[in-house]
């Protein structure tokens, strides 16, 4: 799919698409709703750059691809290019205000290949209000570019929708852990599906397209299959990460993980729950969740005796010929490119 590529026609390199992170960081630094004293304009400036810009940015250019592949033939004007990236870096924003507080949450310790902003000197707990401030910025992007537009309200409600679900999927990721403390035999694929769902699958699959076929005029009532799809593919997304948490290079992924220490209901831990025998769910009952590497240790001999490395990439091709025929049975051709482009971003990832 060649049209999926960046540097097509309409513009819309990944330079181009960084080139317009500067402009809406500098018209958020002059925001004439809040009279900056030197010191919060140096703040903010510092913030965000240290917490926005430094991922893979695969959401972001999702917008700006789907856009294009929706448009077809038709090439995007620059105005509408520039929109497209501005919805992109909505979408990477949030993702700085989840991932902000998701460390604080988790406890994390790098991430980007950086230490969690939380743990910079000085910086603390004023991560949480920085999270906040990063998720009012959407709100300040929308309303600058947006506002006017027939579609602004569905816009504000999309982004609004979204991060509810989100911070739903959090709560259920976060307070599962608590139950399977008092019994890790709670955890099952079912749970974790959910889980993965809500705090992963809607903001970093759905949302993206979503924006993209808002700013095409498409009304999101008659793509619920489409979001459908989007949610399987988040869900696969989840698990390479939970994969990746265990497996990844940290030096290569960013982020050192830390789900067997938290507890997590990570889709590996539901694998080894479905095939462990009396003995070796005993030795992950008395080594998960412990913040002590011999014990984490011991996890992963276990999982590395039941193979899960294999189960993973079994997982992996099966729900990835499932999500292309679910892909190909779309009517619309674009709509089928424009799901096989965000697909073909993660197939297979290594971080
Ligand atoms: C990823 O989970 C989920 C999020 C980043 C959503 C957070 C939502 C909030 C409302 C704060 P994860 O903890 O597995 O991600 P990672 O492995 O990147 O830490
Ligand atoms: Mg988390
Ligand atoms: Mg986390
Ligand atoms: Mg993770």
């Amino acid at each position: 799919m060649a049209a999926a590529g960046n540097g097509g026609g309409g513009g819309g390199t990944k330079e181009e698409f960084r080139r317009i992170y500067d402009v809406l960081k500098e018209k958020l630094l002059r925001d004439p709703a809040f009279e900056f004293t030197e010191s919060s304009r140096q703040w903010i400036d510092r913030m965000v750059d240290y917490n926005v810009p430094g991922g893979k940015c695969n959401r972001g250019h999702s917008v700006v691809d789907s856009y294009k592949l929706l448009k077809g033939a038709k090439v995007p004007s620059e105005e509408e290019m520039f929109l497209a990236s501005t919805l992109g870096w909505c979408i990477e924003w949030l993702q700085a205000y989840f991932l902000v507080l998701d460390d604080i949450m988790d406890e994390s310790h790098t991430r980007r290949g950086q230490p969690c902003w939380f743990r910079v000197p000085q910086v603390g707990f004023i991560a949480i209000n920085d999270g906040i401030i990063l998720r009012n910025h959407i709100s300040r992007i929308l309303r600058l570019h947006f506002k006017g537009k027939p579609y602004f309200a569905d816009l504000l409600d999309l982004f609004n929708e979204v991060e509810f679900k989100t911070a739903s999927g959090q709560l259920l990721d976060l307070i599962t852990t608590h139950e399977g403390e008092k019994d890790l035999t709670k955890y099952n694929i079912g749970v974790h599906r959910r889980i993965v769902q809500y705090k992963t699958a809607y903001y970093s699959f759905y949302l993206p397209v979503a924006c993209a076929l808002l700013l095409s005029g498409e009304d999101l009532i008659n793509y619920g299959a489409v979001e459908n799809i989007l949610v399987e593919m988040g869900t696969y997304f989840q698990v390479q990460d939970d994969y990746l948490d265990c497996y990844g290079d940290p030096e290569f992924i960013g982020k050192i993980g830390t789900d067997i220490e938290d507890y997590k209901c990570s889709w590996l831990v539901v694998q080894a729950l479905e095939c462990t025998d009396e003995s070796q769910k005993r030795v992950l009952f008395e080594n998960y969740g412990k913040n002590d590497p011999a014990c984490v240790a011991k996890v992963k001999n276990l999982y590395k005796e039941l193979n899960l490395e294999a189960t993973f990439h079994d997982y992996e091709n099966k729900s990835y010929n499932k999500m292309i025929a679910d892909i190909e049975a779309q009517p619309s051709l674009a709509v089928q490119n424009v799901l096989k482009s965000f697909l073909h971003k993660i197939y297979k990832r290594q971080k």
